[in-house]
């Protein structure tokens, strides 16, 4: 087993490794910015090292200061938490080189599953479901306008270096493709250096529900069910919860081998998330897979009763997995508590925190590196806090939630508390039956007090 680990990133996510390396008798390097200096993460690790200014490309994205960290300190491996360096293929490979294990994907897993069109050609080659589209990068305009006329509209263009809806564009007939090629060409090359594009039938209202799954050296994949994230703003996820409300066991066991099977195809090892479109006629479809830990991953700790980082830890150093599923136990459901105003297109809200008081009490989690006192730099993501709560079953989760959100107190800051108090009791949230587009046609401006 790891003796040390160096856990690039900050906030949360930094926080929740050392709680776990703290249990598992692994010590901990915290790296820092210098507008991280009064961070908990750096006050809880073992040790910790300045590694440059605010600005994350001369800090948490710069791989030679983290390297040079981890060499001065000794750590024998590194977690990458999620965002940053954690899908950066270099730094896996740099890691590797310098001989510290990367908890996470190998260089060549991230290339391949970094590369959206690679990632669905592979997926298909294991017959994982697939929306019908483009076989791989389209070639030309006239091959989409082609591909578009047999499959029928509306189809959608997506960058193959994408992600979070970036370089994407959706076509409803042909006089519209020139315009959203171009538009889509022109947005994912700037943004990824790559304007590679593929083409997918449309799929209307969906949910987005992804399978957590972690595997080992040895070949095994085990999933650990699903979790629900169609509740998302602008591809910015705001609630996730799990079981889904649209799956039943039926599914989930479809799904779940559906996963397994991609995930052994390409001899996964870690832990992973394979993401679906799921339709209204429960039909579901690979999208991406994602190799880190998530945001979001809580929820399904909370209702399987596994340390998700812990899986990681143990995957990482070698240690075999099940290779079996794991169904919820309970229900739960995360509230992204971030620095942001809802009534004013949530807008980002940082600052000091002049008073704090976090919820508690029976089936309650928060996972949060801010306290009284604290200030939320301008320089990073919003997210201040995971609200995670679990219990019986959903409607005693919707009313704990609400419950706890009222006991939720940050001033000095905007938060996105009134939105989720909102949702707890929005009836058509309630009523489980939302997709995707739900927050497209919300009303904001109704939480204003
Ligand atoms: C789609 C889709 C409908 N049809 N693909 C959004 C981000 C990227 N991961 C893929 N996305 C979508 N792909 C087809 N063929 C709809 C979306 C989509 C979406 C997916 C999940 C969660 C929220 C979303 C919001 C808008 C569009």
């Amino acid at each position: 087993m790891f003796k040390k680990i160096l856990i690039a990133n900050r906030g949360e996510i930094a926080l929740r490794v050392i709680r776990t390396c703290r249990e598992m008798g692994i010590k901990t390097v915290a790296v820092y910015s210098t507008a991280d200096r009064d961070s908990l993460h750096v006050r809880f690790a073992d040790e910790a090292v300045c590694i440059g200014p605010p600005i994350s490309k001369d800090s948490y994205l710069n791989i030679p200061r983290i390297i040079s960290a981890a060499e001065i300190t000794n750590a024998d491996a590194i977690h990458p938490g999620y965002g940053f360096l954690s899908e950066n293929d270099e730094f896996s490979r740099v890691c590797q080189e310098y001989g510290i294990k990367f908890i996470g994907a190998s260089p060549e897993m991230i290339q391949k599953m970094g590369d959206k069109a690679t990632a669905k050609a592979t997926m298909i080659a294991a017959g994982v479901p697939c929306i019908l589209g483009s076989d791989g990068l389209l070639d030309s305009i006239e091959q989409g306008v082609e591909i578009a006329k047999e499959i029928g509209y509306p189809v959608i263009l997506k960058a193959t270096a994408g992600g979070g809806g970036r370089g994407m564009r959706i076509v409803h007939d042909e006089s519209g493709f020139k315009k959203a090629w171009d538009d889509a060409r022109q947005e994912s090359g700037a943004a990824f250096g790559n304007d590679g594009l593929y083409l997918e039938k449309f799929v209307e209202e969906p949910r987005h529900v992804e399978i957590q799954i972690v595997g080992d050296s040895f070949g095994n994949v085990s999933h650990l069910s699903e979790r629900d994230c169609s509740i998302q703003r602008r591809h910015q996820k705001l609630i996730e919860e799990t079981p889904s409300p649209a799956v039943n066991k039926a599914l989930r066991d479809k799904m779940g081998a559906a996963a397994v099977k991609g995930a052994k195809a390409i001899k996964y090892e870690g832990a992973g998330t394979v993401e679906f479109l799921v339709d209204k006629h429960s039909n579901f479809y690979f999208m991406e897979m994602n190799t880190r830990i998530q945001v979001e991953h809580p929820i399904t700790e909370e209702v399987t009763e596994f340390d998700l980082i812990k899986e990681q830890i143990k995957a990482a150093a070698g240690v075999e997995v099940s290779g079996d599923h794991y169904y919820p136990k309970l229900y739960a459901m995360e509230c992204r508590i971030n620095a942001e105003d809802p009534v004013n297109g949530f807008r980002p809200s940082p600052g000091k925190i002049t008073n704090l008081h976090m919820p508690g009490g029976h089936g309650v989690r928060v996972d949060s590196h801010v306290y009284a006192g604290y200030t939320i730099p301008p320089n990073y993501d919003s997210m201040i806090a995971k609200l995670i709560v679990s219990g019986q079953s959903r409607d005693e989760v919707l009313t704990r939630m609400k419950r706890a959100l009222q006991e939720f107190v940050i001033e000095g800051i905007k938060t996105t508390i009134p939105f989720h108090i909102h949702m707890m009791d929005d009836e058509q949230f309630k009523s489980g039956n939302f997709t995707t587009k739900f927050l497209d046609d919300f009303d904001f401006s109704q939480l204003r007090d």
